[in-house]
Formats: C-alpha cells, sequence, structure tokens
C-alpha cells in the first residue's frame, strides 16, 4: 500500500495524487524523479538494475501535490534479489492515481518491452509513456515507429518524448499530470520530501559510486549497509559495509593498495557532504557473504523497510 501521510490541509481546487514512474531498467526513470524534483533523491548509473527500492519524491506546485514513486526496473528473473525488486515494482502499482511508463527513444521496441508493459495487466489506472533520451535522438522523425508500436497497445493516454537529461517535455508532462489529479488534500506538508531516511540515503551514494567505478558483474553483487552514524552539530560519523559474494570481488574494490576503496570512498563523502550540508568522517568496510543475493535476511536489507530485525 502507498504510505499516505495524515492530510494537512484541503485548499479549494487543490490536486494532488500517487504517480508511479516505471518501466524497463536503465531507460532513465530515477533521472527522470530527481528532474522533477529538481535535486538527486535516488542514484543513478549507466549500469541495469541500479534501483532496488521504491523511493518517494513529493513535488510541492502551486494549486496540487504530486508524490511521484520511482521503482526497480522491471525484469524477468527467478533469483530472489530480482523478486524482491519486482515486488517494489507491484507495490507502486497500488492505491495509485497515475502510471507514468518510461521507454527508451533510443532502443527499438522488442518482445522485452512487451513483456514489461504486462505489469500493467488488470491495473485500471490511466498511463502515460514517456520516451525518454530524446536528447541522443538527432532526427525526430525517427520515433514515429517506435510511438506507432506503443500507440497499437492502446493502453496509453498520451505520448510525451522527453529528456530527463536536458529537462526537454517535462513540463508537458507536468501539466498532463496535473490535469489527470482528481482533487484531494496536501498530503505532505511543504518541506516534506521523501520516504526515505538519510541513513539509506548515504549507502545508496556510496553504492552509486561502486557501480561508477566498477564493472561486470560486481555492481550487482554490492550491498551497502551504514553500521554506524553518529551526528554532532558540524560532523556525522558514518560507518558502512560494502558487502559482495566473492574474494574476487573484494579485491577489486579494495584495488591496489587499497587504492579503489579510497576513490569511492573520498567521491561519495565529498557528495554526501554536498548533499547533507556538513563535515562527513566517512569510514568504509568491505566484506563478503557468499550469495547474498539468494539471503532473505539480507535481500530484505536491500531498503530500509526490511532492515528490522538485522543483526
Ligand atoms: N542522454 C540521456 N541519458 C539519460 C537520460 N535519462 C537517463 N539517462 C542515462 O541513462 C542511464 C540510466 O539512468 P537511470 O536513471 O539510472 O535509469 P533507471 O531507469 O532508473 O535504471 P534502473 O534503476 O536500473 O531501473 C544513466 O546513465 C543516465 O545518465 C536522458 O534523458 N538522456
Ligand atoms: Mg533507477
Amino acid at each position: 500500500m502507498a504510505a499516505r501521510g495524515e492530510p494537512v490541509s484541503t485548499p479549494k481546487g487543490y490536486v494532488s495524487g500517487f504517480v508511479s514512474i516505471l518501466g524497463r531498467p536503465n531507460v532513465g526513470k530515477s533521472t527522470l524523479l530527481n528532474a522533477f524534483l529538481g535535486r538527486k533523491l535516488a542514484i543513478v548509473s549507466d549500469k541495469p538494475q541500479t534501483t532496488r527500492t521504491r523511493i518517494q519524491g513529493v513535488l510541492h506546485l502551486d494549486g496540487g501535490q504530486i508524490i511521484f514513486l520511482d521503482t526497480p526496473g522491471i525484469l524477468q528473473s527467478e533469483s530472489l534479489i530480482h523478486k524482491r525488486m519486482m515486488k517494489e515494482v507491484r507495490a507502486a502499482l497500488d492505491g495509485l492515481d497515475l502510471v507514468l511508463f518510461v521507454a527508451d527513444a533510443t532502443e527499438p521496441f522488442t518482445d522485452k518491452d512487451r513483456e514489461a508493459i504486462r505489469v500493467l495487466d488488470g491495473v485500471d489506472t490511466p498511463a502515460l509513456l514517456l520516451l525518454n533520451k530524446i536528447d541522443l535522438v538527432r532526427n525526430k522523425a525517427d520515433l514515429l515507429p517506435l510511438m506507432d508500436e506503443y500507440r497499437r497497445l492502446e493502453r496509453f493516454e498520451e505520448l510525451i518524448p522527453v529528456s530527463a537529461l536536458t529537462g526537454e517535455g517535462l513540463d508537458e508532462v507536468r501539466q498532463a499530470v496535473l490535469a489527470r489529479l482528481p482533487e484531494g488534500p496536501q498530503y505532505y506538508p511543504e518541506d516534506y520530501l521523501t520516504d526515505q531516511p538519510e541513513r539509506f540515503f548515504a549507502a545508496e551514494i556510496i553504492r552509486e559510486k561502486v557501480l561508477q567505478e566498477t564493472r561486470q558483474e560486481v555492481p550487482h553483487a554490492v550491498l551497502v549497509l551504514v553500521e554506524r552514524w553518529e551526528e554532532t552539530p558540524r560532523l556525522i560519523k558514518i560507518g558502512a559495509v560494502i558487502y559482495v559474494e566473492r574474494e574476487g570481488q573484494k579485491a577489486i574494490l579494495i584495488g591496489a593498495q587499497g587504492s579503489m576503496l579510497k576513490k569511492i570512498g573520498t567521491l561519495a563523502r565529498q557528495e554526501l557532504e554536498f548533499l547533507l550540508g556538513r563535515k562527513v568522517y566517512l569510514e568504509l568496510f568491505v566484506k563478503v557473504r557468499p550469495k547474498w543475493r539468494e539471503d532473505p535476511a539480507l535481500v530484505n536489507a536491500i531498503d530500509w523497510r526490511g532492515r528490522e530485525g538485522l543483526s
């Protein structure tokens, strides 16, 4: 169930609602969430399966409030972590007002796209299709065959070409969303932004730097848990463990004379200091947990909602 806050007030003519951002991995869902909110809430990488949980971001506008939910990329897989990620996707379909289904405008339409859209089978919520990354499409006429494919599905009320990177088309999306939201209460106060705790966000920033600096199987084998968080008025001390599945992956993450871990730590600390507005002291450890992606306790810990009871 989407977590709805206690309504703050109900001004006349005010619209509000829950809008989920869905689509296959790597199409730019998290980049879009960040672009709509005008700040970074979800980590982004060029590797598929970056987002592992649903992340809420509340956009406050004059006369309305849009509660966006970013979700993991839709994929078919039997592994425990992927099944858990798909559970997050389905949870984001519960009690919502509008779906923004995102596709990559630079990729041809395939059976995988057809399969992914089936997540909307039996869901009668209105949906808009966003064709993202149009900054990479030189000739806009090249979009027409792709748009025809999506139009033929008769599932989307509108098809909107966008670029999460340049912002092109995002105003149109905002208007299209507002036009479809019901009159409703202001669910969250003006200063409320996300349901994501700072500790979890810090772990995500560290994971983002790992994704950025490593390749092949390492990014997918990484889980970051913040184990220590101590705040003083001027400083936050953060201790985090980076779990991987194999000794070889640990060696890659540590690097020659610890150089890789140092680089990841520096990049993460700099960004956290910027985002948290305070000096950060960051300590990173790397541990091996064979097959953690099939271990229910650790898979549950991929987001803050499942961390209770984990030692
Ligand atoms: N050129 C271009 N690149 C984009 C755009 N939007 C996203 N990207 C890039 O596409 C890649 C994937 O972006 P994400 O936002 O992480 O994609 P996602 O759909 O959230 O991916 P998952 O979380 O893995 O499902 C990153 O390298 C982004 O920088 C865009 O509009 N234009
Ligand atoms: Mg994402």
